[in-house]
């Protein structure tokens, strides 16, 4: 870790904007100043629940893979399903930090990524003691449902209290950032979008790449329905496979220009409420995302045979009037963008014709937060 690192992390807080759930309720203020926050940080350990987020304009890719700065902004949607929720309390007489992952020791390089995340933590706050981490999901990991931006934005919260960071929303969204760049994005509730900040480099980069929340018309009403048509560890990480196609695939800068536009539509569309906009752009972001791996060499296919008839049952849906969007992440699984209303339509559709695959339905979550209890 530079010293670079250590001053351009910790900069001053930022209260968390509207539509957040990062800020506790009540007279706490913002996460990170608040009476449960000093008390983590007294006692040295704490918990945190953060949910997964599924993104509409996809982040693919970096420019940075020290500071994990990505190529392009980014936009999702923060879940109400498959939480994780993260305990660390610092062990100060322990040889080394201690993961666990379900209750299990994590293996590498899940282990080496967790502690290099409290590396990080230790170097922005001097305090040198190592930790004990007990990281709970309730969603698969490594399959492409985004369990690593649950469980980055839980840990950087909880680890932040532990250690007595002092920041606001977005220091912590920065921080979350440098474990998993979708994690930024699961400290707010609802949509957010991550600046790329794509115009500056290093630690003004840094300073500048965090989440926030998207406004969003308040009649917008929205579900995802989510397609798990195979729930095992994927055989390429997302990690590798962006890096592949970073570096090998002749469509990846078209898309990566046509993305900044995707953006700016689908940011315009959310203003409006306009879901089939939304979902339009949306599928169409992360098609291009896939055709991106696909030119890759050698290819990235996450698409399997399951993953086609439902994106298939989305387009029959849409011939039927129904508003049904598809998108889909780095793994064979089909999420599927509708209106929260309509959502028991179109779980009954891919029900029906994906057999064997488990769906159910998702709806806006909350952000990151400090979880009830002491985290000891
Ligand atoms: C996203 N994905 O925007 C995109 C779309 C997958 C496809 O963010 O290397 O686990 O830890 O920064 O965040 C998955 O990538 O990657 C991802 P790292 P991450 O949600």
């Amino acid at each position: 870790m530079t010293a670079d690192h250590h001053t351009t992390v910790d900069h001053p807080a930022v209260t968390a904007g509207p539509g957040t759930a990062a800020a506790p309720a009540g007279a706490e203020g913002e996460l990170g100043q608040g009476r449960a926050w000093a008390q983590a940080g007294r006692l040295g350990r704490a918990a945190a629940v953060a949910h997964p987020n599924i993104a509409l304009i996809k982040y693919w890719g970096k420019r940075d893979e020290d500071l994990v700065l990505p190529a392009a902004d980014s936009l999702s949607l923060t879940l109400d399903v498959f939480a994780t929720t993260t305990r660390v309390r610092l062990a100060p007489g322990a040889a080394g930090d201690r993961v666990l992952l379900n209750g299990a020791p994590a293996a590498e390089p899940a282990r080496a990524r967790v502690v290099a995340f409290l590396d990080l933590v230790r170097s922005l706050t001097g305090r040198q003691a190592p930790a004990v981490v007990d990281s709970r999901n309730t969603v698969p990991t490594g399959a492409g449902l985004a369990s690593s931006a649950s469980g980055f934005a839980a840990l950087a919260v909880a680890a932040a209290a532990a250690y007595g960071l002092s920041t606001g929303a977005r220091g912590l969204s920065r921080l979350a950032r440098r474990g998993s760049g979708s994690a930024c994005r699961s400290l707010f509730g609802g949509f957010a979008q991550w600046h790329a900040a794509a115009h500056t480099s290093g630690a003004a980069a840094d300073l500048a790449s965090y989440a926030e929340p998207v406004p969003v018309a308040a009649a917008l009403d929205v579900a995802l329905v989510i397609v798990v048509v195979d729930a095992g560890p994927k055989a390429v990480s997302s990690r590798a496979a962006m890096r592949r196609t970073v570096a090998t695939s002749p469509l990846y800068r078209p898309w990566v220009d046509s993305s900044g536009q995707d953006l700016r539509q689908m940011r315009a569309a959310l203003a409006g409420g306009d879901l089939a906009a939304v979902g339009e752009i949306a599928e169409r972001n992360a098609l291009g995302m896939h055709a991106t791996m696909l030119a890759a060499r050698p290819a990235v296919r996450y698409l399997a045979p399951a993953s086609l008839t439902a994106l298939d049952v989305v387009l029959r849906l849409r011939r039927d009037g129904v508003a049904a969007y598809a998108t889909m992440d780095a793994g064979p699984n089909v999420k599927v963008l509708c209106a929260g209303h309509q959502a028991h339509l179109v779980e009954a559709a891919v029900r029906q014709a994906v057999p064997g695959a488990s769906v159910l339905v998702a709806r806006p979550g909350p952000g990151a937060r400090l979880a009830r209890g002491d985290g000891g």
